[in-house]
């Protein structure tokens, strides 16, 4: 028998085309989006056809700053010539093996993924919903397996005002009623307590916890940075509790403040980390829980999986990612051009600005609720050429890809300006 000969023809095969623009106009295509696409959203009037870097352009033409970054899925920007360049190579070679087989990408991924993070395993999986709910399931074999919990015992300790994905394990500890209701019967197993409140925290931890479970930074809270000292001292509760510690980095991971990741800042080592969003490039979605030997060594062949974490195609970008952040250069930018958006949003408090968190090229703005809902300040924006998202009441989040420039940055933040000064 002869070897298959139409491995060489495929790859022989025609060059991509791009594909045929839809001929309908944007307001053609909102419309008709009404009858046919799950009303699960509210999306600004904006339908994006091409996009580069931090700019979008719409059907029309019309050019955009893209001020919110796919939610830091977009740290690169749109299309970082690296990471395109890494999907086109292995596009060409092998997209999806299921992990019943090896791929050649995956040890280079984990290898990466670990140095970058200074852990030891990774698991591999696709969207942020799942590295948390990997994480979950992690923490309580861990908590029956090593800590010795009796069956169906485990407690994991959440914060309020979490977000962390829309499973219904996810929301069934979610304290936002949007999010929340008409999903139970709930997952039982998770406590709630305050954030940035140690005490509580303390109060609500005991021999049956697993872990504490927490985002370093709160986004969808209105990115709520907690006071110094909080971090370490969730570190330094977990370890004399004996539980693990779980940070949530899905969106604050990766460069987005200022350092590889958010808990750095306070210099604080967590036993499991959860990754995604930005880790895909904004390509393909790649996520990852990322832990100690010791952890991550509970699960064994069979007890977790996915058909398409760990593919070829997500670790060739993934690595692309990891090799960027190596660097240290977009953690830099983040944390310089940090300095500039705080001083731009300092000089608009008091002038449409009730208030401001800020850490890196991230920020929650509190708008003044008189000149307008956070849902009405981004249509405004949205009409001087920025694309930002609102976030609960009148607050606008700030999130644009760490590879935006000082001038584009300037010329935003004077766009905000001038819609406050409407
Ligand atoms: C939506 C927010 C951002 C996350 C953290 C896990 C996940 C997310 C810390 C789940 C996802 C998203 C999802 C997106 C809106 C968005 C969001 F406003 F809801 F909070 F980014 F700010 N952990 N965040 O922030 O990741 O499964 O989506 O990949 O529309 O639900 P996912």
């Amino acid at each position: 028998m002869t070897a298959p000969t139409r491995f060489s023809a495929a790859a022989a095969g025609p060059a991509p085309q791009p594909p045929a623009p839809d001929a309908r106009s944007s307001a053609e295509l909102i419309r008709a989006e009404g009858p046919v696409l799950a009303h699960n959203y509210h999306p600004l009037p904006v339908v994006v056809a091409r996009a580069e870097g931090v700019w979008v352009e719409d059907v029309e033409g019309r050019r955009y700053l893209d001020m919110l970054a796919g939610y830091s899925a977009l740290n690169f920007g749109h299309r970082h010539p690296a990471l395109v360049e890494a999907a086109h190579r292995q596009l060409d070679q092998v997209t999806l093996t299921s992990r019943a087989f090896h791929n050649d990408r995956l040890a280079g991924f984990a290898e990466g993924l670990a140095a970058l993070t200074g852990m030891d395993m990774v698991l591999p999986m696709n969207t942020g919903a799942e590295a948390v709910e990997s994480g979950i399931k992690v923490a309580r074999k861990w908590a029956y397996d090593v800590k010795g919990v009796a069956p169906d015992q485990a407690t994991i300790v959440v914060a309020a005002d979490n977000f962390h994905g829309r499973t219904t394990t996810l929301v069934s500890f979610s304290t936002d009623p949007v999010a929340r209701a008409g999903y139970g019967p709930y997952t039982p197993g998770f406590r709630i307590v305050p954030y940035n409140d140690l005490a509580a925290l303390e109060a609500a931890v005991d021999e049956t916890t697993a872990a504490v479970l927490i985002e370093p930074i709160q986004g969808e809270a209105g990115v709520l940075i907690p006071d110094d000292g909080y971090l370490a001292g969730v570190r330094e509760l977990t370890r004399r509790a004996g539980c693990l510690f779980i940070a949530d980095e899905i969106q604050s991971g990766l460069g987005r403040t200022g350092r590889t990741l958010a808990v750095e800042h306070e210099s604080v080592v967590p036993d499991v980390l959860l990754l995604g969003k930005a880790l895909g490039g904004g390509i393909v979605p790649v996520s990852a829980v990322v832990a100690r030997r010791d952890v991550l060594e509970v699960l064994h062949p069979g007890e977790h999986g996915s058909t398409f974490g760990g593919n070829p195609l997500a670790a060739a970008v993934g690595s692309a990612v990891i090799d960027l952040l190596s660097t240290g250069e977009y953690q830099r930018r983040a944390a310089e051009l940090g300095e500039v958006l705080r001083a731009g949003l300092a000089g608009l408090t008091g002038k449409g600005i009730t208030g401001f968190r800020a850490r890196g090229l991230w920020a929650g703005v509190d708008v003044d609720p008189a000149l307008g809902t956070g849902r009405e300040i981004s249509e405004r924006l949205m009409r001087e050429g920025v694309l930002v998202k609102d976030t609960h009441g009148s607050t606008v989040r700030l999130a644009p890809p760490l590879t935006i420039t000082e001038d584009e940055l300037s010329s935003a933040i004077e766009a905000l300006g001038r819609v406050l000064g409407e």
